[in-house]
């Protein structure tokens, strides 16, 4: 074994923790900031002073990064996006800094748990999922590579909701994360921005001839930035996450035509209260709310105009804006981006439409995170052009560009239907304003999220794109930071690998399949599977302190968490959980090992079957839990409130990871790779980035059922297929399917879940039946779970998996992703700091 210098023992770039300085400073904020003693000082309160006392060394790399950008004037990426779901700060930036273990030792000095001082913060909820986490992910991957980054995006007042389960069902909670301000944020009036909303656009020519369009009678509202500190890995980097918040502008600021406006002053301020009031909590949904793309407005032409005057600080040639700025679109939320940049280009700078054109193409570049129609953005355009008026000029004019160059490329090509084509492409047909369409057409790269979804994107959803602009194209396979959800959310398991491997892992997560020698290892599988019980403990403690449900940590825990949404296809997993129960009772004697199936999922406020498959996943549960016939073999738990805090302890817990979307549906998926990482084995579909985890650690250590992308395509593409054929022939679905409508689990009111039952069967509606193919992959996810029970009974083995799943990781660090995009789209230097 490699003797690797523990990463504390190198020479760090930031000052050495000096621990007393730390104790004194604590205590000095408690003072400042409350007039109390350290003894009187609630938890909140010394979690506060803990976490200024730690902004303070921040500010300082803060500062200084920032001086060396300003010096190095190196290219930089803006990362644009609806979502950042960063989580919690203070352990993150202890973990960063190196400094988590003397914090924690200081600490305990003055007789304070870190541990409890960290639960004490509030999530920063941003973000609805994946695609808001993967935003958080990539922000700490940018700043430990030392690449120069902001992060765009919006200060909502309200994040994520909080979820409450009341009597089995979900209750939306607001979330004011605010309530007792954030430590680590920086207000920076500075930089504020005036973003205009509606009006007109008048034209007239000026005294070069030239047209200038002006927005008239417009609504304006003040952006003002706050700054959040992206801290890197142990280089003394620290980037910007820049979230706007919106107040009203002063009315001396009006428009002179509007000066003394009353009813005008009292628009704006509710307009600006509007605005960044809550996230919308829609994952993988478009739901076409005015609001939401005034949102989407407020942040892009805010970060769009700092991004160009910061650039002209220093620069004279605003032509040249590329080689110093690139955009990432983080999906369609932000594409707007496009024309605003061109807005301010031609409006602003004087630029024609060529130079403008050129530059913006050059600068913006989208990544696309779903296939599923519901998600793809369209804008109705009577909604668009009234909110949005000169921006709506500038789609139109990139709209007919686009038609010509579609008309001049295929007039003469024969066999191809021009019309077909314009149909497909256009940005604006049908009277809407499609937003991928836009970001295709107007950029230089387009990327999907996992490889089989890149191959989909080009072969299938995007492909007469792909055949005009086959190299835009290009796959970026999502990644995630194994130092929140392995340092940090796992510290048995961190330990436990570094003592083998050493610690380079932590910025080099390929350095962990030096593990692999250890798999069959006796003593390493021990101390292995240990390490996973105490996780299983911890959970067991969290699940019995928040749910009341007792859970054996000697059972396989056997987790699915993330968003609800039919695609995702938890109605699988429970109705599979009903199918062992009914063979329980029907067998006493079963040899059963004994199993707890834990859920975590959000459902989006107006998702009916959503949030009916929660119900019924907590309905289950009511009966199985107390059962006493089964002898508590089964156990179902639904966390409440999943986010990504108590995500960290379910990850390092699970033993099981379920991963069962319907094939093609699910892009990458990310949740599947804290699973790897942490050890569980996958039971999955081959969807999204399965299908590379499954290729790094061996079919043989996954556990893999269903039907392929390929062949759910195929029913797709002729109509569907019939889910009553199996209802007919397979006794054991149709008993599970009748229990759904007989009341066994919701005796008061049988009709209860029908709406789930007929989503599957469809008796009466016009809709298609079990679209999501949960029916055609019962069978083959039930053989799977019967080999996932076989193989935990053969302990060593499993322990062997685990380690090799583990080990093979190491693809799936966010590190490995970001650099892919620094190579193959952004093209920025990394900066060193001396
Ligand atoms: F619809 N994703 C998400 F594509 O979390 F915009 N929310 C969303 O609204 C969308 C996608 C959108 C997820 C994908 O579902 C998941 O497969 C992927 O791993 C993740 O984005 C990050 O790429």
């Amino acid at each position: 074994m490699k003797k690797s210098v523990a990463a504390s023992e190198k020479p760090v770039k930031a000052k050495e923790f000096d621990k007393e300085l730390f104790k004194r400073s604590v205590e000095y904020n408690v003072r400042t900031l409350y007039r109390k003693n350290l003894e009187e000082a609630d938890a909140q309160q010394i979690f506060q002073a803990v976490s200024y006392a730690i902004k303070d060394r921040i500010v300082e790399n803060w500062m200084e990064t920032q001086k060396a950008y300003e010096k190095e004037d190196p290219k930089m990426v803006y990362y644009m996006s609806m979502e950042f779901l960063m989580g919690r700060a203070l352990g993150n930036n202890l973990i960063n800094l190196k400094a988590y273990k003397p914090v924690a030792e200081a600490l305990e000095e003055l007789g304070l748990d870190l541990n409890l001082i960290e639960d004490q913060e509030p999530d920063a909820a941003l973000g609805n999922g994946g695609l808001g986490r993967l935003a958080a992910c990539f922000l700490d991957s940018l700043a430990t590579l030392g690449y120069p980054a902001y992060g765009c995006g919006i200060r909502y007042r309200y994040g994520m909701f909080k979820q409450e389960i009341r009597d089995g069902y979900q209750v939306e909670v607001p979330d004011n994360w605010l309530m007792n301000g954030n430590p680590f944020e920086l207000r920076r009036p500075e930089y504020a921005k005036i973003v205009k909303f509606g009006g007109y656009v008048s034209v007239h020519t000026d005294e070069n001839g030239r047209n200038v369009f002006t927005q008239e009678g417009y609504q304006s509202v003040k952006a003002i930035p706050f700054d959040f500190p992206i801290v890197g890995y142990g280089n003394g980097i620290v980037n910007t996450l820049r979230i706007w918040d919106a107040e009203p502008v002063e009315c001396f600021q009006l428009d002179s035509f509007d000066k003394g406006d009353y009813q005008k002053a009292v628009e704006q301020e509710n307009l600006a209260r509007n605005i960044v009031e809550v996230l919308y909590p829609n994952d993988n949904h478009y739901a076409g709310k005015e609001l939401r793309l005034k949102q989407q407005y407020f942040f892009i032409s805010a970060s769009v105009q700092e991004a160009v005057e910061k650039y002209m600080r220093k620069h004279d040639d605003i032509h040249k804006f590329y080689e110093k700025v690139t955009f990432q679109l983080n999906d369609t939320h932000p594409t707007v981006a496009i024309a605003e940049l061109m807005r301010v280009l031609m409006d602003d700078y004087y630029l024609t439409w060529e130079e403008a054109w050129e530059i913006t193409t050059k600068t913006c570049a989208y990544t696309n995170h779903t296939i599923m129609a519901e998600a793809l953005e369209k804008w109705p355009i009577e909604l668009f052009s009234r909110l949005l008026p000169r921006i709506y000029q500038i789609v139109e004019e990139i709209n007919r560009r686009f038609v010509l160059d579609i008309q001049q490329k295929y007039s003469n090509v024969p066999g191809v239907d021009v019309q077909e084509k314009i149909r497909k492409m256009a940005i604006i047909y049908d009277g809407q304003v499609k937003m991928a369409n836009m970001a295709i057409v107007s950029g230089y790269s387009v990327n999907g999220v996992a490889r089989l979804h890149t191959e989909i994107l080009e072969k299938q959803e995007l492909k007469d794109f792909y055949e005009m602009f086959p190299e835009r194209f290009n796959n970026k396979t999502n990644g995630i930071t194994q130092r929140r959800f392995l340092l940090h959310a796992n510290p048995l398991l961190a330990d436990w690998v570094t003592a083998h491997v050493g610690d380079d892992w932590i910025t080099d997560l390929p350095q962990i399949s030096r593990l692999k020698v250890y798999a069959d290892d006796k003593k390493a599988q021990q101390e292995f599977m240990n390490i996973k019980y105490q996780n299983k403990v911890r959970l067991a403690k969290y699940i019995l302190e928040h749910n009341g449900i007792e859970v054996d940590p000697r059972s396989i825990f056997d987790v699915q968490v993330k968003r609800l949404h039919e695609y995702k296809r938890q109605l699988l997993n429970i109705l599979h959980v009903m199918h062992l129960y009914n063979e329980l009772k029907e067998h006493p004697e079963l040899d059963f090992y004994p199993r707890t199936f834990i859920f975590g999922a959000k459902a989006a406020a107006g998702y009916r079957n959503a949030k009916l498959t929660i119900k019924l996943i907590n309905s289950v549960a009511d009966v199985v839990n107390n059962d006493p016939a089964i002898n508590g073999k089964i156990k179902v738990v639904f966390i409440e409130n999943y986010n990504v805090s108590n995500a960290e302890i379910i990850f390092a817990a699970a033993d099981v990871s379920e991963q069962i979307s319907t094939a093609s549906k699910e892009a990458s998926g990310t949740g599947n790779m804290k699973f790897m990482l942490n050890g569980a084995l996958t039971l999955g579909t081959m969807d999204g980035a399965n299908v590379e985890i499954v290729e790094e650690v061996g079919e043989e250590n996954a556990f893999i059922f269903g039907l392929s992308a390929q062949e759910v395509i195929n029913y797709e593409n002729h109509g569907g297929y019939d889910p009553m054929e199996i209802f007919n022939n397979d006794q054991d679905v149709r008993k599970v399917l009748m229990q759904l409508i007989n009341g066994t689990f919701a005796p008061g009111d049988p009709e209860l879940f029908r709406p789930l039952y007929n989503s599957l069967l469809n008796t009466q509606c016009t809709a298609k039946a079990d679209t999501y193919f949960i029916l055609k992959d019962f069978k083959s996810y039930a053989e799977a779970q019967k080999r996932v029970e076989a193989a935990y009974r053969d302990e060593d083995n499993w322990a062997k998996s685990a380690i090799l799943n583990v080990a093979c990781s190491g693809k799936f660090t966010s590190d490995r992703t970001i650099q892919q995009y620094v190579d193959e789209i952004w093209h920025l230097d990394k900066v060193v700091l001396k």
